[in-house]
């Protein structure tokens, strides 16, 4: 087994392998909310750095216990003391795991229950499908803990719901939860209480049927296309095109849809 995908190498995280290529991969701490330490984020950055060259089709992101995560290991950070030099390394180490987690190719789908707060709200964010609960809720306390984001939040929060809600999600403490809180794109599908973990397995599964280099191309370069102008982002769409598009794999698929035994796109019943 590739060493990257070794559950008895990880401390905070559990790795459990199935047979399909997903990999649940769950936040083990759930004494101290999953909150994120030192230790975590260097495993998250391991973990995604070799997933897809591990073979790892997909993975649902979860977190052990009641609440998905809440944010940053405050008492670590009360008891280091840190410069501001030693936490712009902290952050610089959280960009490298969430820019790892959303450019690295590898679908993420994250099952999120109870506190999905701060930095956990940040982790969530780099995932490619969030599955909220009725009861999963959402915040940014920075504020009212005299600190301010440093996993991206300025970045993936203020794109997914705009930049003056996350204002003041941040500047309020403001909670966002249930309908309300998919409404405004803060996870794209809602269950009951309970339901997040067998949703997100299921789009998990469906996922892993794809191509991987069509779910490469569509976990990282849909990102990078943002970061463009429209001209380069075209540019290199017909790059990815040309080579994705074109892969001997797809070829089975598309001689299916030719010869018509291929599923047709219908309107949901
Ligand atoms: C923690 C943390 C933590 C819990 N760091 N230890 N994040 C926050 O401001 C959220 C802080 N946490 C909470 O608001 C609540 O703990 C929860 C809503 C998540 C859960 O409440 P509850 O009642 O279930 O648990 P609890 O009793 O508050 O906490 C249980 C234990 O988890 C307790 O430890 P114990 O040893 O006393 O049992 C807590 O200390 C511990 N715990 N949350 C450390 N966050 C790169 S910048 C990112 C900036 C941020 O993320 S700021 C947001 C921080």
């Amino acid at each position: 087994m590739n060493d990257v995908v070794n559950p008895d190498t990880y401390e905070r995280l559990s790795i459990s392998p199935r047979d399909n290529g997903v990999f649940v991969l769950t936040l083990n701490r759930p004494s101290k909310r999953n909150a994120l330490d030192v230790t975590t984020i260097e495993e998250l950055i391991r973990f995604f750095s070799g997933a897809r060259i591990a073979g790892v089709k997909a993975v649902l992101l979860a977190g052990e216990g009641d609440h998905f995560c809440a944010g940053l290991d405050l008492i670590e950070h009360w008891k280091a003391d840190r410069s501001p030099d030693d936490f712009m390394h902290v952050c610089l180490r959280w960009h490298e795991a969430f820019n790892k987690m959303e450019y690295g190719g590898v679908p993420i789908i994250a099952a999120l229950q109870g506190a999905v707060v701060g930095g956990g709200l940040e982790l969530a964010s780099a995932a490619h499908v969030r599955v909220a609960e009725t009861g999963t809720y959402f915040a940014l306390p920075e504020g009212q803990r005299g600190i301010f984001t440093g996993g991206g939040a300025t970045i993936r929060v203020s794109e997914m719901i705009g930049k003056y809600r996350m204002i003041d999600m941040i500047l309020t403490g403001r909670v966002y939860q249930g309908q309300e809180a998919v409404d405004l794109g803060l996870a794209q599908y809602i269950t009951e209480d309970g339901g997040s973990f067998a949703k997100a397995m299921e789009i998990a599964d469906k996922v892993a049927q794809n191509l991987p280099l069509t779910n490469f191309a569509i976990c990282s370069a849909v990102s990078h296309m943002n970061n463009m102008s429209g001209m380069d982002a075209a540019y290199a769409e017909a790059f990815v095109g040309g080579i994705v598009n074109t892969q001997p794999a797809a070829r089975e698929r598309l001689e299916a849809f030719a010869n018509k035994t291929a599923d047709r796109v219908r309107p949901n019943s």
